[in-house]
């Protein structure tokens, strides 16, 4: 039987009623994410439709994920929110803590031992407050909820900006912070501005050596990584039908890095399929039954371009491999242009390491379609040239795996099985050599690339691939392989071709596993005791931030203008950071390490104004701190994309910033900083970004007048004492403003509780 299946049997159960309204209400046909998004509106009782990319909607969410390295500051947030349970059903998965080094046995005992107390508090705190705790080992958060959770027309949200992946199954899955999971623990509404759409039509069937990664892969050459922000991305079309549900769910998983707040399918008889080989014939049985309330009305997908803000069609019959990257997953090239585009950008063509992993492509049949490539190599006499490692996204699927032979194939290519885990993907990776800081290329199947993501070493550029292109890369050691035209050379010296990847969809003799992980809360958990040691280096009880006084903000001083990418992993880096998730002073000695100073094109090195010295960043700002200055922060365009991480908000907070001001926001971290009670505001012309120079002096001279829709008016005082008045907008509506005066959406919930 399924998890909640009473809570899955209710949503079905007012689902046509809803929908219907839904109809009524926008007097028009019906997209798959409407019809979900209408079904889960917090207030049933509204009058009007919405308007997309404008409304602020509040939503009522099925359930929540919290993966270990956002869970602990989501968890010691709700501890302070003075509620006794979760209102919805929750999960805690262990997945980013563990390093790969040796392989999976020695790896998980590592972690055991080196974060026994995270672990030990995460599993505690789930038992005490009804949350379901997924063990180190268990798997990867965002497979585990695909294998046990996630079900057609549901609504969910996730402390990660990966939850999107169940959107293979049908669900609208949106990352978050943990302030937003907090909000819905604590039984409130949760709040998104309604979402525009973008249909993308498939047409054809994939064939060869061309993968549904390969779609994401094109799409995020055509979006950008910002090009999907705000907006729904509904896959659809033949193409669509014809994918396996864990495809669907590596295509939706990515859709995270053109910036889109989920993506989605329709339901389909292979999301049926593998409901049922998952053990959820229940839900499977009760998805059949409001079946034409989980896909979009037909007149949707017959005219997509009079339903959806934007129309994207792709030919699958054409479609062709990509790889794309370095250092930014939106760089996509097509394989068969490698050979030039590697050799006019200097890439270094030798392949140091192939990673088959991640959330993206962890599944069963990702796993049965490298293996296929990787039994040619030993079957034609190929050495792989570059070193693989592995990491299934869960014990089920590893499991299986085995028992059906597929890992030992890798293993016959002397490839590294690592844990069911994140591992190389966060950055825990030990890997030799990085700290020499060599030039090198690796690729991999997971989603992210930026720079020193998987090894800490920013001259590594890494590719990012379906699981059967790693394979074939890794064996021939080049990036610049093409497998359908060129040939290798084997140990006899013979040349040989690699055949086209064949697929398992599902295993033929059914899934298995001996020990999935899970761990059950206790009914009554009135005696479970949450430790969280005084001296602890890893965990730190949170201090509420201080309100706003109510007042313009004046002699505010620039802590760093940041230029080009800046992303969660510049703000707050993973890697050897994870450790300190869990410890907000702590983890603050990392904030905007890795953002470049426009004024001096280095990282962490920036003008204390106080001294005239050059400094890190997060020492410059303690020490504007200490003098009781404010400080501002200044970026380019979607600062802040990737990760949901909250870190990238608290940090700056806790050490005393203000204010944000960019020239566009990713939307988690824009949502993330208003919840932490900061000022995130965008430039109103953004060529205004050129006037901040190193010793600026910011006076917000209107902020006493905040207002949802007014812009704020900025005053720029130049080291030469010159002036410029800037304008800044903002999206914060009234009760967003509330955070902001009280310093927090906790401190907001834990008065409303008071009272
Ligand atoms: C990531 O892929 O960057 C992470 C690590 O999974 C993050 C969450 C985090 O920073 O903990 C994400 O994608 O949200
Ligand atoms: Fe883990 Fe990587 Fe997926 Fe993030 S993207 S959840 S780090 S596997």
């Amino acid at each position: 039987m399924a998890f909640d299946i009473e809570m899955i049997k209710q949503v079905y159960s007012r689902l046509p009623e809803r929908v219907s309204q839904a109809r009524k209400l926008t007097g028009k046909p019906l997209t798959a994410t409407e019809k979900t998004l209408y079904s889960h509106l917090w207030d049933t009782s509204v009058k009007q439709a919405f308007v997309r990319g404008k409304d602020y909607v509040d939503f009522a969410p099925d359930r929540i994920a919290c993966q270990d390295a956002t869970a602990q500051m989501a968890l010691l947030q709700f501890m302070q929110s003075g509620k006794p349970k979760v209102a919805v059903p929750t999960t805690v998965h262990c997945d980013h803590l563990i390093q790969a080094k040796e392989g999976a046995t020695k790896d998980l005992k590592t972690a055991n031992s080196t974060s026994a107390e995270v672990f030990d508090f995460l599993e505690s705190v789930s038992n005490k407050y009804g949350i379901g705790f997924w063990k180190p080992g268990a798997g990867i958060i965002h497979q585990v909820v695909l294998e046990n959770y996630a079900f057609p027309g549901g609504m969910m949200i996730g402390t990660d900006s990966h939850t999107v992946n169940a959107g293979g199954l049908g669900m609208v899955a949106i990352g978050v912070g943990g302030a937003d999971a907090v909000d819905v623990m604590a039984d409130m509404a949760w709040e998104l501005k309604f979402p525009k759409l973008i249909g993308v039509k498939l047409t054809g069937k994939l064939n060869g050596w061309t993968a549904p990664k390969d779609v994401i892969l094109k799409v995020a050459g055509i979006l950008t990584v910002k090009g999907g922000t705000g907006a729904i991305i509904e896959y659809f079309g033949d193409g669509a039908v014809s994918m396996s549900c864990t495809g669907k769910g590596t295509i939706c998983n990515m859709g995270a890095e053109v910036g889109a707040t989920t993506s989605t399918f329709g339901y389909d008889a292979a999301m049926e399929r593998y409901l049922r080989a998952t053990g959820r014939d229940d839900v499977a049985d009760a998805a059949n039954q409001v079946k034409e309330h989980l896909t979009a009305d037909p007149e949707v997908y017959a005219n997509p371009e009079l339903y959806f803000d934007e129309v994207i069609e792709i030919n699958l019959d054409t479609l062709t491999p990509h790889v794309n990257g370095p250092f930014t997953p939106d760089l996509a090239t097509p394989v068969a242009e490698m050979k030039a585009v590697a050799k006019a950008n200097g890439w270094p063509l030798q392949v140091e390491w192939g990673l088959i992993g991640s959330c993206t492509n962890s599944s069963y049949e990702d796993l049965s379609r490298a293996a296929s490539i990787a039994k040619q190599a030993v079957a034609k006499n190929l050495k792989t040239k570059a070193e693989f490692g592995i990491n299934p996204g869960s014990e089920q699927v590893r499991f299986t795996a085995e028992r059906d032979g597929l890992l030992s194939i890798f293993e016959d290519l002397n490839a590294k099985i690592f844990t069911n885990a994140c591992g190389p993907c966060i950055g825990q990776w030990a890997r030799e050599g990085a700290d020499k800081q060599e030039p090198n290329s690796i690729i991999h199947s997971f989603n992210r690339n930026f720079s020193k993501r998987a090894d800490g070493n920013p001259n590594t550029h890494a590719f990012v691939a379906s699981p059967e292109m790693v394979a074939a890369v890794a064996i021939s050691g080049r990036l610049d392989f093409n497998p359908i035209t060129d040939s290798l050379i084997n140990e006899l010296g013979e040349e040989v071709r690699l055949d086209p990847p064949q697929g398992i969809e599902l295993p033929p003799k059914g899934f298995d596993v001996e020990d999935n992980g899970y761990l059950a809360p206790e009914e009554d958990s009135s005696a479970v005791q949450v430790i969280v040691k005084p001296d602890s280096e890893r965990l730190q009880l949170l201090t509420p931030f201080a309100p706003w006084n109510g007042e313009n903000l004046l002699g505010a001083k620039l802590l760093i203008k940041a230029k080009g990418k800046c992303t969660t992993d510049h703000i707050s880096m993973a890697g050897p950071w994870l450790r300190f998730r869990g410890h907000l002073d702590n983890i603050s000695n990392n904030c905007l390490i890795g953002a470049v100073n426009a004024f001096n094109e280095k990282t962490n090195f920036v003008k204390n104004q106080l001294t005239g010295d050059y400094g890190g960043v997060p020492d410059v700002q303690r020490q504007y701190k200490a003098a009781g200055i404010e400080t501002v922060v200044v970026g380019d365009h979607n600062y802040g994309e990737g990760s949901s991480r909250e870190h990238a908000a608290m940090e700056p907070r806790h050490l005393g910033v203000k204010v944000v001001l960019v020239k566009s926001f990713a939307r988690i971290h824009e949502t993330n900083l208003k919840k932490q009670g900061m000022l995130g505001i965008t430039f109103a012309k953004e060529s205004d970004y050129d006037l901040i120079q190193e010793d600026d002096v910011f006076n917000f001279v209107d902020l006493a007048h905040f207002a949802p829709g007014k812009s704020l008016t900025i005053e720029l005082v130049h080291a030469n004492g010159s002036k410029d008045t800037i304008l800044a907008n903002h999206t914060y509506n009234d009760q967003q403003i509330d955070w902001f005066r009280e310093g927090s959406a906790l401190n907001l919930i834990k008065k409303q509780n008071a009272s």
